[in-house]
């Protein structure tokens, strides 16, 4: 298959994260996609194909104008009032505070659209995230144009951006993007499978209630894990999207049996909802080696991965979410894509 892929990503490098009350080396870093790309190469997963660029609206379709704004120039701010390091939030919107009045301060800004201490903004952080959503975008176009599957090499990540809100490394989210430029393009129906470790609770957000996107989240449960306020298995959907978000959290310690289990119940809720496109949000810190992950995926259980997903027989469109053990990103990640290719 197909990977699209920019260079570009590596504009983002985060100073760092506010890890149990340290500041610690980011575990979201450029290594990640390069060892990825290194791996399709090195397998032959087939050729590597630059983004195309998309206008603004692509994106705004999905978030925000005035967080695409902050995205985009809040550094600048940042930088004018004499800061160092990454633009990061001092205050967190919660209960209680504003909703309906968007500060204009900076700080406020940042309070009112970022959600956690792990997502600061560098001087050229935004190209690397445009450049991701693009990576989707073009990924989606390829669907689009009749491909049966397509790797979007995306980073930044994106399955815990919302449409008003981001954190947890991800800023524009990838997925929903291009989830909306298919049914944009004539598709009637999406399906996402998301498969990464974590919650991937900016995706149901933003589709929370529509039924024109199915979402299917397998991950560890908010009991234990980030992001802990939402992906608990009682959250259906609302309003026209009810019954159209399913929820499959599982305990730290998840081995491939159990994992495998809710993935079988994924894949029959996708089936049955026969959609026209499929998109994976592609996590691989599901893998036993992964630095701030606790299920016990191993290599072979990626393949076994692809292997399922293909039998659904359906177009579909890979995009890249987490995964932190760096040394096997590259073997986890594109054994799900060669055990999708049945190779
Ligand atoms: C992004 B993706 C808590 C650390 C949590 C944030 C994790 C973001 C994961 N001590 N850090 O879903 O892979
Ligand atoms: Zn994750």
């Amino acid at each position: 298959m197909d990977v699209i892929y920019s260079p570009d990503h590596a504009l983002h490098q985060s100073p760092g994260e506010l890890n149990s009350g340290e500041f610690v080396a980011a575990f979201e870093k450029p290594e990640r996609a390069q060892i990825i790309l290194d791996r399709a190469l090195a397998v032959g997963l087939g050729p590597v194909l630059a983004p195309e660029r998309f206008p603004l609206d692509a994106i705004t379709r999905i978030h925000d104008a005035g967080m695409v704004d902050l995205l985009r120039h809040g550094f600048a701010e940042w930088e004018k009032l004499g800061r160092k390091g990454g633009a990061f939030p001092f205050t967190f919107f919660t209960r209680g505070f504003r909703a309906d009045r968007v500060p204009q301060n900076l700080e406020g800004r940042l309070a009112h659209y970022c959600f956690d201490a792990g997502t600061p903004l560098t001087a050229t952080s935004w190209q690397a995230i445009e450049s991701s959503a693009h990576v989707a975008l073009t990924g989606a176009a390829a669907i689009v144009s009749g491909a049966s599957s397509v790797f979007s090499l995306c980073r930044p990540p994106g399955h815990h951006a919302g449409s008003d809100h981001y954190g947890g490394y991800c800023f524009l989210n990838n997925a929903a993007i291009a989830a909306q430029h298919v049914l944009d393009q004539g598709a009637k129906r999406v399906a996402i499978l998301d498969v990464d470790y974590h919650h991937g609770n900016g995706t149901q957000q933003i589709f929370y209630q529509r039924d024109d996107v199915l979402l299917v989240n397998i991950h560890a449960t908010p009991e234990q894990e980030y992001p802990y306020l939402l992906g608990f298995a009682d959250e259906p959907g609302a309003g026209a999207g009810e019954g159209f978000n399913l929820n499959l959290p599982l305990p730290w310690g998840t081995d491939w049996e159990a994992w495998s289990a809710a993935l079988e119940t994924g894949c029959r809720r996708v089936a049955e909802y026969a959609p026209d496109v499929l998109l994976v949000s592609l996590g691989v810190d599901t893998y036993l080696g992964d630095p701030i992950s606790q299920f016990k995926l191993d290599h072979e259980h990626f393949t076994r991965m692809g292997e399922r997903i293909a039998k659904l027989g359906l177009p579909t469109q890979f995009v890249m979410e987490g995964g932190y053990a760096v040394a096997e990103i590259g073997i986890n990640a594109v054994n799900v894509l060669t055990g999708f290719e049945g190779r």
